[in-house]
């Protein structure tokens, strides 16, 4: 009988469905849906389909967050004069829009605005709730709260986004558009607005952190996979039953570039790397429009792009304020 199964071992064991620890809380009468089995799932995870506990928190992020899909929804739909048929030929165009500048941080009209302010509000509410949940599932099961502290960083950059940097420029107008296409024209219209976002040091950084993660993703994953034939992947043997698995992934990298991480120490890399990510990108785009007018000409007054002849960029703009 095969007792571990991998994505290139497809043979799949199913039994009575694991219901998992109680951790003496009594947590298991609390869990909802009837365990069942799909084969999909097992060839690139868990064969196991629930059960899942939803609890307050798990239900108002639901509630919330398909309230603010329909209130999007619903705005489209009649943007297309509800036509079923138009709203599924444009909808990567539709966009429900952030309120007109004119409104400043006041609730402006419906239909000028006011369902996006609605609809964030909700949304507001799903991504907190979303988060208490993800720290609430983890104290009960006696977990560190990394996970909650990784999603409160994307939290950041989402709050940066759409809360904190509209308050500091006094108007909701600059927050995103809900849309496919409309929330990526907005990021290109905001790069150009703002002097090009490539000169912004934390855009920057947020992408060497962004690549940086992939990069660590490709390597720690392929290590792994590289030792699977040794059981590298048997995470707890590797730890109580030392083989040479990860002793050889590891001898493997200080061989090939002099530097090994560890078993631990790999997975810090990875969860800094990814929280990096949108921790600099908040700060990237805070200080857009609120510190900083013009990533270029900043970046030229700080002698990180080039002056050329003074025809155009810091020069210019200096003489033409004579
Ligand atoms: C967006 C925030 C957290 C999200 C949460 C989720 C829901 C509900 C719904 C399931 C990801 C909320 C929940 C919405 C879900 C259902 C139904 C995290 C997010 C909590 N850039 N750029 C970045 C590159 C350019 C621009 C970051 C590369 C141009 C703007 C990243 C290039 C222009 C912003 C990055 C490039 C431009 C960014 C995002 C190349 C014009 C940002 C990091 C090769 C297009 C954001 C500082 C991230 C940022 C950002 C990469 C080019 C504009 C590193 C590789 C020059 C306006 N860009 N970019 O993790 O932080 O996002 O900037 O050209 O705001 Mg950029």
């Amino acid at each position: 009988m095969p007792e571990y199964q991998n994505i290139f071992n497809q043979v799949q064991v199913q039994g009575e469905p694991e219901m998992g620890m109680d951790n003496g809380q009594g947590l298991i009468g609390e869990r909802v849906g009837k365990p069942f089995f799909s084969t999909f799932a097992g060839w690139v995870g868990n064969a196991q389909i629930g059960p899942i506990k939803l609890g307050f928190f798990g239900l108002t992020s639901l509630f919330t967050g398909i309230l603010w899909l329909n209130i999007i929804g619903i705005n489209m739909l009649s943007q297309v004069d509800w036509s079923l048929s138009e709203f599924v030929r444009q909808l990567f165009w539709l966009a429900l829009e952030p309120p007109s500048p004119e409104y400043g941080l006041s609730m402006p009209p419906l239909d000028d605005g006011g369902w996006y302010i609605i609809a964030s509000f909700f949304l507001l509410v799903s991504v907190c709730s979303w988060w208490i949940r993800s720290y609430v599932r983890a104290q009960e099961l006696g977990m560190g709260k990394h996970v909650c502290w990784a999603f409160a960083a994307a939290i950041w950059l989402f709050l940066v986004l759409g809360l904190f940097r509209p308050i500091l420029m006094g108007s909701w107008s600059e927050a995103v558009p809900y849309g496919i296409f409309p929330h990526l024209d907005w990021t290109a219209a905001f790069s150009i607005r703002y002097g090009n976002l490539y000169y912004n040091p934390f855009h920057c950084l947020s992408i060497v952190f962004l690549y940086g993660s992939t990069l660590l993703f490709a390597m720690h994953a392929a290590t792994i996979l590289s030792v699977t034939r040794l059981g590298g992947d048997r995470e707890l043997e590797q730890i109580v039953d030392r083989g040479t698995a990860s002793e050889r992934a590891a001898l493997f990298w200080r061989w090939t570039m002099g530097f090994n991480a560890t078993m631990e120490g790999i997975h810090r890399w990875a969860w800094w790397f990814a929280v990096l990510t949108p921790i600099t990108g908040g700060i990237g785009i805070l200080l857009t429009g609120t510190v900083v007018d013009n990533w270029f000409i900043w970046a030229q007054e700080h002698h990180f792009a080039p002056s050329y002849d003074g025809s155009y960029g810091y020069e210019a703009y200096q003489a033409e304020g004579q």
